[in-house]
């Protein structure tokens, strides 16, 4: 998102190009970014190549918004002419335990890393705002600063700055924090003293490849977000496709297989950031106590966390998916009242998800007398044996 604009007006060029470096780097260390780079503010033409044969190919799904911005996207400068500098900082959100372990638990839930703490959103974003203001307070350059939702190709950015190399997963890797760093970009018409780009270090390693449930991964650095749990249950509106279902498991918000397993987190150590700090009960939360949240309830649950963004309803649409994965009996109880939830996609995720649990008897027991929505009279078809069940 561009937060802040000051003019254009540069007087940077009069400073010694090496205190620019440090100041930022010292203000950034200090509002606790663990990593801050410089880079020239515009990417090869062959990353906007390969951002159009992605969306050729459909790997961005629904997100319009990537295809629709995918000119300015390219490269810092068709969005901001002016740009010279491309300042990027990483944040360490490395976790304190295996981040993998709820996934082995049924009848809990499995948040991503980043949806356990707060919002990074809103703690990087402000700190960003601080860095670059007090740049352009003492230099008179300009500043915009962005994180994650502007159209800027952040990875690769990063990549050109020696912050890591996309890895085989597509985010990036750090030599020092493994998979675990948020990005942040300011962008600057000062021109400062570039740091050498990071190489590839993944070598002939294919274990974020494998270990994707979905199967998501068309080729090495390739992902479909089609097949991606993360876009599933953050970006997808609607039903999830039935065929995807299965793989989910149970995570209700994001994935971090792919991450989780690369062998440089090795050298990774959990993140220094209070402010991110995992909450514990969201360590592995209760299938059956989340699957009774009510509008409110579920805002103030999770009010400052990431999660909040995505509604009440999306969120228990993953959560009956999660029930529907767990081969838990007793966790029909906690899907059952969602048959007659007002939201259509959470009525027909309540459908799939007591189909696997309870028996074609007990199922069509349940069948309200009239469905008005086709997609969940389909649903309901289905799993009465009218259809494919999966
Ligand atoms: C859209 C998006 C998503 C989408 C699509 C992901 C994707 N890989 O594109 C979805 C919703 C799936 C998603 C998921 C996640 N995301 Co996201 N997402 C973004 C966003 C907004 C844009 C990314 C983008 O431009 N995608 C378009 C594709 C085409 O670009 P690309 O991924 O860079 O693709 C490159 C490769 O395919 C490469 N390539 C293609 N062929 C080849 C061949 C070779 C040989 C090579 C070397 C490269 C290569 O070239 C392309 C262009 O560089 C960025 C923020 C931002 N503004 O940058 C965050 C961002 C990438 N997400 C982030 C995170 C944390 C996640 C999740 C981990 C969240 C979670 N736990 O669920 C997952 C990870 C899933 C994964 N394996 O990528 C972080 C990643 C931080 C990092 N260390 O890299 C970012 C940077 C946000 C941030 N500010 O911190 N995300
Ligand atoms: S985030 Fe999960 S589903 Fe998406 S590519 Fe990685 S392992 Fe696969």
């Amino acid at each position: 998102m561009s937060t802040s604009t000051s003019e254009p007006r540069s007087r940077a060029p009069r400073l010694a190009a090496g205190r620019i470096r440090t100041e930022i780097a010292e203000e950034a260390r200090r509002l606790g970014f663990d990593a801050c780079r410089f880079t020239p503010a515009r990417l090869p033409d062959e990353t906007g190549r390969r951002l159009d044969r992605a969306i050729a190919d459909g790997h961005h799904a629904t997100m319009a918004w990537l295809a629709a911005t995918a000119a300015r996207r390219r490269s810092p400068r068709r969005m901001w002419p002016q740009a010279r500098t491309a300042i990027v900082l990483g944040m360490n959100y490395g976790p304190a335990s295996d981040p993998l372990a709820s996934l082995r638990r049924a009848d809990r839930a499995t948040l991503s890393v980043y949806a356990r703490g707060r919002d990074y959103h809103d703690v990087v974003k402000g700190r960003l705002k601080q860095i670059a203001g007090r740049f352009a307070a003492r230099t008179g350059a300009a500043v915009k600063v962005f994180v994650d939702t502007a159209p800027l190709m952040e990875k690769p950015l990063a990549e050109q700055a020696g912050l890591g190399w996309q890895g085989k997963h597509t985010n990036l890797v750090s030599r020092q924090f493994g998979s675990w760093l948020f990005l942040g970009v300011i962008l600057t018409d000062a021109a400062i003293e570039p740091d050498a780009p990071e190489t590839d270090h993944c070598g002939s390693c294919r274990a974020c490849l494998d270990i994707c449930p979905t199967d998501a991964f068309p080729a090495p650095y390739r992902l479909d977000a089609r097949r991606c749990i993360s876009y599933l249950t953050i970006e997808h509106h609607g039903p999830i496709p039935r065929e995807l279902r299965a793989g989910i498991g149970n995570r209700v918000f994001g994935c971090d297989d792919c991450l989780a397993v690369c062998p440089w987190n090795k050298y990774a150590r959990a993140g220094r950031e209070a402010k991110l700090a995992a909450r514990s009960d969201l360590a592995a939360p209760d299938l059956a106590f989340l699957a009774g949240l009510d509008e409110a309830a579920f805002r103030v649950f999770f009010s400052a966390s990431p999660v909040k963004r995505l509604g009440r309803d999306r969120f228990i649409r993953n959560v009956l998916t999660a029930i529907g994965n767990s081969g838990r009996r007793e966790l029909a109880a906690a899907a059952r009242p969602h048959l007659a939830d007002s939201d259509a996609t959470v009525r027909g995720a309540a459908v799939w998800a007591l189909s696997r649990l309870l028996p074609a008897d007990e199922m069509a027991a349940l069948r309200p007398a009239g469905e008005a929505d086709a997609g969940v009279a389909g649903e309901w078809r289905r799993a009465l044996g009218g259809g494919p069940a999966q």
